[in-house]
């Protein structure tokens, strides 16, 4: 038989390598086929979530950035500064991170998804007209973000007016100037030509990307344990595959912005000029416990505690 498998971005780009792994593997250790669909082939992020909760997918890549109004402690990744940039150090926390592997699992399976594993796309960088050297420089600025309540709250107290929207419209958006800026990671940023309808790129250190890749739970609840095996496998090999092909990528990626695009300015913003940043981070985190209780307080405190353990 055949399983359907929809990611938010396109073959080439992360997480249809890593789609493209999982499909290898399956395929290599089993009698089934994997057929992919990468985005816009069957919607937007939104639309495949609903897909696969229905059982018409199988399996779904959705990040966190879209998955907080269906699961509100997944809006815990867009806490600023929570997560370090250093790709060593994430690749073994969403590893072996307990908020990830059995309590975000129970997360996801209530909403009839099993949670299969997380993760990292790497640091975010924000896409702008103007310069951004510090918080004052967002005012007014219409900062497009994806649609997460929490992320939301942070860029309100970065100090710019945020803009939910699916990815579909953002480069259409900046060349209307609908919008004037957009984060995402520096791979992203070359892939989908942002650095086209942008000037300035910044990096402040907030935030590394996050995904999320899940099955049906009927589906997967009636797979034999050798087929959940499989599926398992598939999935621990290819995050082991993608974490690896993301070495050096954001460099790689980001002299090519420079190559196609010499007057692009690239700014990584020193200790002092991150400071209002940093200091938002705390009132976003109240405001992520505001709205997420007992329940988010319990991940974001095992959260950190999974960081800890697996700094070295
Ligand atoms: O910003 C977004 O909406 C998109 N960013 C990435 C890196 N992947 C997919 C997502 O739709």
């Amino acid at each position: 038989d055949t399983w359907k498998y929809a990611f938010e971005e396109s073959l080439t780009e992360v997480q249809g390598v890593y789609a493209t792994k999982f499909k290898e593997a399956i395929e290599a250790n089993s009698d089934h086929t994997v057929e992919l669909f990468p985005y816009g082939t069957l919607g937007e992020s939104a639309d495949i979530m609903e897909q696969a909760q229905a059982g018409i997918l199988q399996f779904v890549d959705q990040s966190p950035g879209f998955t907080g109004a269906l699961i509100p402690e997944a809006q815990v990744f867009f806490v600023p500064y929570l997560l370090p940039t250093d790709q060593a150090h994430l690749a073994r926390f969403y590893k072996q991170s307990k908020a990830i592997n059995e309590d975000f699992e129970s997360l996801y399976e209530e909403k009839g998804l099993e949670l299969l594993v997380m993760f990292p796309e790497g640091e975010v960088a924000m896409t702008t007209k103007e310069p951004v050297r510090s918080c004052a420089d967002l005012n007014e600025v219409k900062f497009r973000v994806m649609t997460n309540p929490l992320l939301v709250e942070s860029y309100k107290a970065f100090g710019a007016t945020p803009t939910p929207l699916p990815w579909g419209e953002v480069y259409g958006g900046l060349q209307t100037n609908i919008i004037q800026g957009q984060e995402n990671p520096t791979f992203y940023l070359f892939s989908t030509k942002i650095y086209e309808v942008t000037d300035h790129i910044t990096y402040t250190g907030h935030n590394n990307f996050t995904t999320a890749v899940m099955a049906n739970s009927d589906f997967y609840s009636g797979l034999s344990d050798a087929d959940k095996k499989v599926v398992e496998d598939a999935a621990v090999s290819a995050y082991d595959y993608i974490v690896d092909y993301q070495k050096g990528l954001a460099e790689s990626e980001l002299k090519k912005i420079k190559e196609a695009k010499p007057e692009m300015t690239i700014t990584v913003l020193s200790e002092e000029e991150r400071a209002c940043f940093k200091e938002a981070a705390s009132v976003v985190e109240a405001k992520f416990i505001e709205m997420t209780g007992d329940s988010g307080k319990a991940i974001l405190d095992q959260l950190k505690a999974d960081l800890e353990a697996t700094k070295n």
